[in-house]
């Protein structure tokens, strides 16, 4: 179903050219029209310094950033609800995520020429063993892999449009991060760059399942 199997690197799992260009286009559409209800912003950090990337986010919460730190939130900064978790996107996580609960929360990463994310951990989510999925659309992006210890040794791969990567297991603590796009390298964004989609389950019990399910 996947066609080629992954490719493991320190638990973190990459299915390179998993989906077909029009699953892209229709990924896409749906990138599109969450940003039409939910307009991507740029988070600032606890320290008031604005990040580079645009994020927006569709499910029952969304991952925020502001000088309060990190966290999700039913609302969108400006006020508004997120948008609901569009039906493809739940198809990909019963695909590659094996997880009897449903993704809660995607993020939406927009990435230009020159924007980054800093190594990190996905450790804001109160089950820490349910999966992260992660799709990439358009441009390349150069995904750099860590260790679960902070300053570990790390190797880099770049991701093109429809890979898939899932944290899961002993991969889903471990430290992740974008050094660089490669810009014009895809025309699947219509307004160039790369999308970033990463789904996680948030809440850690069982009346968040009623929850997302209530949304369907
Ligand atoms: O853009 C990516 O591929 C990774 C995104 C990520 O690590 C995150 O949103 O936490």
């Amino acid at each position: 179903m996947t066609g080629r199997g992954p490719i493991d690197i320190g638990g973190v799992k990459i299915w390179k050219a998993a989906l077909d260009r029009a699953t892209q286009e229709r990924l896409m559409e749906c990138v599109e029209r969450i940003a039409e209800v939910a307009p991507f912003f740029h988070p600032e950090t606890r320290g008031g310094r604005k990040m580079s990337v645009r994020m927006t986010s569709a499910g029952i919460c969304g991952w925020v950033s502001d000088r309060r730190g990190y966290r999700y939130e039913r609302r969108h900064p400006a006020g508004m609800p997120w948008p609901a978790m569009p039906t493809p996107f739940l198809d990909l996580w019963d695909r590659f995520a094996a997880c009897d609960r449903a993704p809660e929360s995607c993020l939406v990463n927009h990435y230009v020429a020159g924007v980054r994310m800093g190594l990190h951990q996905d450790r804001d989510e109160a089950d820490l063993t349910a999966p992260v999925l992660s799709i990439s659309l358009g441009d390349d992006a150069l995904f750099r892999i860590g260790t679960l210890r902070r300053g570990g040794p790390t190797r880099s791969l770049w991701l093109s449009s429809g890979d898939v990567v899932l944290l899961a297991g002993e991969g889903r603590l471990v430290h992740h991060g974008i050094d660089r796009i490669r810009p014009g390298t895809s025309r699947i964004v219509p307004w160039g760059g790369r999308i970033n989609l990463t789904m996680r389950v948030v809440t850690g019990g069982d009346a968040s399942r009623s929850e997302a399910e209530a949304q369907d």
